[in-house]
């Protein structure tokens, strides 16, 4: 088994040896090269890499007209010639001793192996409470929006191990920072471990993240829901829900003008019919390739994700209220957050 461990760099020139020493130590035994794709980097990485490559088996790269670290990578896969892949920073904010338990994942049977933070074990060191707020949130956001990803605990890391296999052939969007969630969107692979490291400060340099970064980020997760059609579905939910308010009103005209019912307990039979709408539509069009559960199943949880809808709903238009915002627009945000909600419950609760 070759190894390539590919590295993109910026401006690393003092992190460089450092990182190259203790490549060489872990993988002690190992058949394996260093790729050093560097973007023409001004403290001139490249030259010191390529003297490095005197006592250490490195290829550099250097890039003079493109940018960016996730085309960095992709271009590091296509120059590499082992049977799996690392993907690290250069930065030492991932260490290299981790690299062999990688190995062992992909050894083991899976195809993908991350050094992740967030299983037990894992963790990140000095950083502000905003920081990891902003980490957590944006992996919980991306494992929502991707239910192929759901049961990935850090699927940003920048830290990673793969079999050639997953990403051969396959085309990778580049434009997206976190190239791992790209590849574990449209890779080819059966079997994900995770494999616990601490990730703490840079040693040496300057970070290259900006305040751009959580807009580029939910733009990739935008992106990726559409690969994955589950934009479409989302679409498909919003037209069924509108169809929904038609019959709900349909049926409580018709049970008021019609039959003459009490205005008050008519909705209760009205909305059930909607609800009942909602969910044959859903089940024969919106999710029609997701009936992994029975139907009295699937029925039950779409009723307690409208139930769940309606009161937060409540709640978020008596919160706002309280707090004196206009009560038509706190209804509103009420709406849509309850939509959120419903949709989220039964993508992966009723349709899971
Ligand atoms: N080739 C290339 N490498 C890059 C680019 N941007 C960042 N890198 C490298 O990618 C790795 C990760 O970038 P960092 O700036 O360390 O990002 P980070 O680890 O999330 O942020 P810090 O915690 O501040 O270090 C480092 O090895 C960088 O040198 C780029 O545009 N091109
Ligand atoms: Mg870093």
């Amino acid at each position: 088994m070759r190894i390539s461990v590919i590295v993109p760099t910026y401006n690393e020139r003092e992190n460089l040896e450092e990182l190259f020493d203790r490549i060489s130590r872990a993988l002690e035994g190992y058949d394996y090269e260093i790729i050093i794709v560097d973007d023409d980097s001004p403290d001139r990485t490249w030259e010191f890499a390529q003297q490095l490559g005197e006592r250490y088996p490195v290829k550099v790269i250097r890039r003079t007209k493109e940018k960016g670290l996730s085309s960095a990578v992709i271009r590091g896969f296509r120059e590499a010639s082992g049977d799996v892949f690392v993907v690290m920073d250069a930065d030492l904010q991932h260490p290299p001793e981790v690299i062999p338990e990688l190995l062992k994942a992909i050894e083991d049977g899976a195809e993908v192996a991350i050094a992740s933070r967030y299983v037990p074990g894992g963790g990140v060191r000095n950083w502000y409470w905003y920081r990891k707020l902003i980490s957590r949130g944006a992996i919980m956001i991306g494992r929502l929006a991707l239910p192929k990803i759901r049961n990935v605990k850090d699927p940003v890391s920048g830290f990673f191990a793969l079999r050639r296999e997953v990403v051969e052939g396959v085309n990778l969007n580049p434009v997206g920072f976190k190239i791992l969630m790209e590849i574990l969107i449209k890779g080819k692979y059966g079997k994900v471990a995770e494999v616990p490291f601490t990730f703490g400060l840079r040693k040496a340099g300057e970070s290259k993240l900006g305040t751009k970064t959580m807009l580029n980020y939910l733009r990739h997760v935008y992106r990726l829901m559409r690969w994955e059609g589950e934009l479409d579905r989302l679409i498909k939910f919003t037209l069924v829900g509108l169809s929904g308010v038609f019959v709900n009103e349909g049926f409580l005209w018709l049970f008021v003008s019609g039959f003459g019912w009490d205005k008050i307990l008519a909705n209760v039979p009205a909305t059930e019919l909607a609800i009942l709408n909602n969910f044959t539509w859903n089940d024969l069009w919106t999710f029609k390739d997701l009936k992994r559960k029975p139907l009295w199943r699937r029925l039950l949880t779409f009723h307690i994700a409208a139930l769940t809808g309606a009161v937060v709903q409540w709640l978020i238009y008596a919160g706002l209220v309280y707090l004196g915002l206009y009560y038509l627009v706190a209804n509103l945000i009420g709406i849509v957050v309850s939509f959120v909600v419903r949709f989220l419950v039964n993508r992966h609760v009723t349709w899971g």
